[in-house]
């Protein structure tokens, strides 16, 4: 603890028992009103500081740092407009459940409301999108004041991690002059040594909890479920857990269920056994074969992003829907699931696993069939194709991803394209998104982030809108030491509208005023401002050489209106290929 005056003995304190929790990484915005937590942090030596100067681009830095390491991050603003431009990654890790500690600098009460600078209402500022709100206080550096520090750090730890479901927590953090290290040693007037140094190595609180494991009789009950329901899937969208791939695997194999598994489920690209690995389910659930219609899902994470598959399964009267989700969030937007499990994963699946007596083989073997028939009808279609497309050019980048790369995709038409075109590999990779709150603006900072805190080599898959918006966060570049590739797939605006009705409903001036908005972006000089280097690859069999092995900016031109006709062409041959499967 530092004990130069009353304001470095606090924010010391909370900082130290942050780092004994488990925090390693921060981000903070410049500030004065700040100064006393920045300085905690920046000479916490357990802390990874990055100073980002943009807090929308901090927070969203921080969001995947946590993302990439599995833990908390920090993030650290002064008070004002700062503490708004968070906002965004607040609400991103909340929706998405990941874990992130929100400090604000704030001016004490006597401050507030009377036209003192730079002070807005900081109250309960994120409303309900955190886990926990603090108005910590401005306490003196006695025992009392220490202490609280110290548990109100380890309480917003543990929140921040999960009590049950992680998300973001938010100190908001008074203070009064002087905000620099001023020396005043008579401040300190804490005696005991619990408030002065905690405990040491270990936070003042360890705060212990797990997902809860499931009841034998849950499991009985669930195996029950699964073994009089032959014709089941295993369906999995966006989660972190990348070990519970082998057990889910397990249990597929044990069910005869297919697993339709989205990129960013961790399940469709890895070392387990993909066998029943189905990934061309978007082009399938296009068609509603009725032979392939399921009557039970067993979820593990969101539900994926295709909307073809959202829609088919949501048509299907009988179908029993079972949702395992240990973090307590109602992730159910289909609003029929039957169950929701909340109990660990890994262990509920081995569980189940162990009571299945195996399966006939008939149903999965229909569903594998129509599987590698979409998948060859689908590449048949890219090969045929000379000029750079978006699902060609997802097709072309999965093939680069090398174990232990990490993937960061925007919202918009590119999560769209990575689930409907990156095939089932075996390269150990790390699918990551901002899909919870689904927002286009902070992705180059996130995928920085995740670079920065996993050290993993990090692909930042793009639109060219989505660079726009986040440009700013190639700043953070300079904190990640490992190569970061951005791909900007540029159909010059926001492709992913050509696709809604609206396109066709309204002149194409009024489309490209409101929707299409075609920025005219030149990636070469938004990298150029960045000292980025960058390609511009104009044929995919160009993107292996051209993809250097260190950090770059890889431009990708692509057509809008060109991009509909693609996806129109690949599902109609998707169609074809299993038309004569199923009679058609
Ligand atoms: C912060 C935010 N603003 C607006 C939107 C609405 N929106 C969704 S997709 C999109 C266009 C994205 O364009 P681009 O990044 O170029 O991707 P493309 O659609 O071309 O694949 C917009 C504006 C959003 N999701 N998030
Ligand atoms: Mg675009």
């Amino acid at each position: 603890m530092d004990s130069t005056n009353r304001n470095t003995a606090l924010a010391s304190a909370l900082v130290e028992e942050l780092a004994r929790c488990g925090a390693r990484r921060a981000a903070l915005a410049p500030g004065s009103r700040s100064t006393p937590v920045a300085l905690a942090l920046w000479r916490q030596p357990a802390i990874e500081v990055a100073v980002i100067v943009d807090e929308r681009s901090a927070g969203y830095f921080a969001l995947g740092a946590a993302q990439g390491d599995g833990r908390p991050a920090i993030v650290l603003c002064t008070s004002g407009t700062a503490a708004a431009n968070l906002h965004p990654a607040v609400c991103e890790a909340d929706q998405a459940g990941v874990p992130l500690v929100v400090l604000t600098a704030d001016r004490p009460p006597e401050l507030r409301g009377i036209g003192a600078g730079q002070t807005i209402d900081q109250l309960k500022l994120y409303g309900s999108a955190v886990r926990w709100f603090c108005e910590v206080g401005s306490h003196d550096a006695d025992d009392v004041g220490l202490l609280h520090y110290r548990s109100v750090a380890c309480r917003a730890y543990a929140a921040a991690r999960g009590a049950p479901r992680p998300g973001p927590v938010h100190l908001n953090l008074a203070w009064r002059d002087p905000l620099g290290p001023e020396p005043r040693p008579e401040d300190v007037t804490a005696s005991s040594p619990l408030a002065l140094e905690g405990r040491g190595e270990r936070p003042l609180t360890a705060v212990v909890s797990d997902a809860p494991l499931a009841d034998e009789a849950l499991v009985d009950e669930l195996a029950a479920r699964v073994s009089a329901s032959p014709r089941g899937l295993v369906v999995a969208g966006r989660q972190l857990d990348e070990t519970i791939a082998g057990p889910v695997a397990a249990l597929a194999k044990r069910a005869g269920y297919p697993i339709l598994a989205e990129p960013t489920s961790q399940l469709r690209l890895g070392g387990h056994d993909r066998e029943l690995v189905v990934w061309p389910y978007d082009a399938i659930a296009r068609l509603r074969p009725p032979a392939l219609a399921p009557d039970l899902v067993v979820r593990l994470g969101d539900l994926p992003t295709s909307k073809a598959l959202r829609q088919w399964l949501a048509s299907l009267g009988g179908l029993r829907q079972v949702v395992v989700d240990p973090s307590f969030a109602w992730n159910e937007p289909s609003n029929q699931a039957e169950t929701i499990v909340r109990a660990e994963p890994r262990s509920l699946a081995v569980g189940i696993t162990d009571r299945l007596p195996g399966a006939s083989g008939e149903w999965q073997a229909e569903w594998l069939e129509a599987g590698r028939r979409a998948a060859a009808a689908t590449q048949a279609e890219l090969e045929a194709l000379e000029e750079p497309t978006e699902p060609g050019a997802h097709a072309a980048l999965s093939r680069l991803y090398a174990d232990g790369d990490l993937v960061y995709t925007a919202s918009s038409m590119p999560i769209r394209d990575q689930e409907a075109f990156v095939p089932s590999a075996p390269a150990q990779v790390r699918f990551l998104c901002n899909r919870g709150a689904n927002g286009i603006d902070g992705l180059v900072s996130a995928g920085i982030g995740a670079a920065a805190a996993s050290g993993r080599p990090t692909w930042i898959v793009t639109g060219d809108l989505g660079l726009h918006h986040d440009m700013n966060g190639l700043a953070a570049l300079r904190h990640a030491n490992v190569p970061v590739r951005i791909v900007v797939l540029n159909n010059d605006g926001g492709g992913i509208f050509e696709f809604l009705p609206q396109a066709g409903q309204i002149e194409r001036d009024e489309f490209e005023a409101l929707l299409g908005t075609p920025l005219g972006l030149a990636p070469e000089r938004v990298a150029a401002a960045y000292g980025v280097p960058h390609v511009r690859v104009d044929r995919l069999d160009r993107l292996p050489t051209a993809a250097s092995p260190g950090t770059c900016l890889i431009e990708i031109p692509v057509d809008r209106r060109r991009n509909v006709e693609v996806h129109r062409r690949i599902a109609d041959r998707v169609a074809e290929s299993l038309g004569a499967l199923h009679g058609a």
